[in-house]
């Protein structure tokens, strides 16, 4: 593999709504809306749609073994503390995997459970073949990887792997990590380890989507997201987000691979059950996400949209919106807007026009209705 290397075919999505979503303020689903959730995913393709630990409360155990006997082509796997009571309970539930989780960094290892990393290899290890023996999925992660000995993770990821796991995960369980950092810890994971690599970034810093793009560059496989990208605190790596960052380099491989229309239906749902809007600017299903409005970017835009917009929206099941109405409004696009009402100005009534517009707008934008109207008005005036 060379760090060059996008293609879709070669990383996978691990959705993790269902888990980190569930830890998100308002992320609070009924069993009914997991079952949706669920397949909504399911539908668009992710490969994998990670659960709450169902050792958390009855209803969780009952989510994981509901949605593990769904028959989704997504695996589903539950996300677990590495604890051997907590690995039987989800074996238990009929997962295809487990995504254990231990603290590695300093903080952790004082402040939470007190274990030193040569103990911390010997619980991996019973916790690790007894999964294995159940024949399922697993994966090992280090809570807060980023704020972790360099030296510690290499010698548990190493350890880990050779006991047969199918991933390590990489976990900015704080979101400080830079996009450097990301990229060099990972190239060094990878060459340390043979068996898949999987990415957890939180985004308080606003680097979760360039966090999971430079971990692929180095050779990750497996990136953690949400839909609208909901988790503890500001959340993490939003799954519009991570596909429009991947659109630009792999636009056919998406294509192929996910059923992207979607994608405003799944923004839709969540906004809907966690009771907020989706955000104006989010990643392509933002009210704004493809406004245009500047005289400028709309001439081009009519000619050719590809000029002022990096994704074509259509792909992703959203429309672009122009915006001709404001002072900042050109004579092209009000020759255009004018077209698609029939109508037809020569150049002195277009110059005319425009500026009577330019100057109505100056005190507010002018909805399309009245820019309607002024254009019809002036034809038959
Ligand atoms: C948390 C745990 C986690 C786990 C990530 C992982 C994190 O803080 O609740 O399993 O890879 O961010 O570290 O979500
Ligand atoms: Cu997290």
């Amino acid at each position: 593999m060379n760090d060059t290397d996008y293609s879709s075919n070669r990383w996978s999505i691990i959705d993790s709504t269902l888990r980190e979503g569930e830890q998100f303020a308002k992320g609070n689903f009924s069993l009914f809306d997991k079952i949706e959730i669920a397949k909504a995913l399911d539908a668009f393709g992710v490969e994998f749609i990670e659960v709450t630990t169902p050792i958390a409360t009855p209803e969780s155990f009952k989510t994981a073994e509901t949605l593990a006997s769904l028959g989704l082509k997504a695996k589903v796997i539950t996300h677990t503390r590495c604890h051997m009571e907590d690995a039987r309970v989800a074996i238990e539930t009929g997962v295809a995997g487990l995504d254990l989780l231990f603290g590695t960094s300093s903080y952790l290892r004082e402040f939470s459970h007190g274990k030193s990393i040569a103990q911390i290899i010997e619980t991996a290890r019973e916790v690790i073949e007894y999964v294995k023996s159940h024949k399922v999925q697993v994966r090992f992660s280090a809570e807060d990887t980023f704020r972790s000995q360099e030296s510690d993770l290499l010698e548990i990821y190493k350890a880990v792997a050779d006991m047969g796991v199918n991933r390590v995960g990489l976990a900015d369980t704080v979101g400080v990590a830079t996009p450097r950092q990301v990229y060099t810890l990972t190239s060094e994971v990878r060459r340390a380890v043979s068996c898949d690599i999987e990415f957890h970034g939180h985004n308080d810093t606003g680097c979760a989507v360039a966090n999971a793009f430079e971990f692929l560059e180095a050779g990750g496989t497996h990136v953690d997201t949400t839909i609208l990208g909901i988790g503890e605190r500001n959340g993490i790596t939003p799954l519009g987000g991570f596909l429009a960052r991947m659109f630009t380099v792999d636009p056919q491989g998406l294509m192929q691979k996910y059923k992207l229309e979607m994608l405003p239906e799944l923004d839709a749902m969540i906004a809907k059950m966690t009771g907020l809007p989706i955000p104006w600017n989010n990643y392509l299903t933002g009210e704004f996400a493809y406004n245009h409005k500047a005289g400028m970017h709309l001439k081009a835009i009519y000619l050719n949209p590809g000029a002022y917009e990096a994704i074509p929206p259509e792909v992703f099941g959203v429309g672009r919106r122009i915006q001709a109405g404001s002072k900042l409004t050109g004579k092209h696009a009000i020759a255009f807007r004018a077209k698609e009402l029939g109508l037809h100005f020569g150049d002195d009534a277009l110059r005319a026009v425009t500026d009577k517009i330019k100057a109505l707008a100056d005190h507010g934008d002018l909805d399309d209705e009245h820019l309607n109207d002024i254009l019809k008005n002036w034809v038959t005036a």
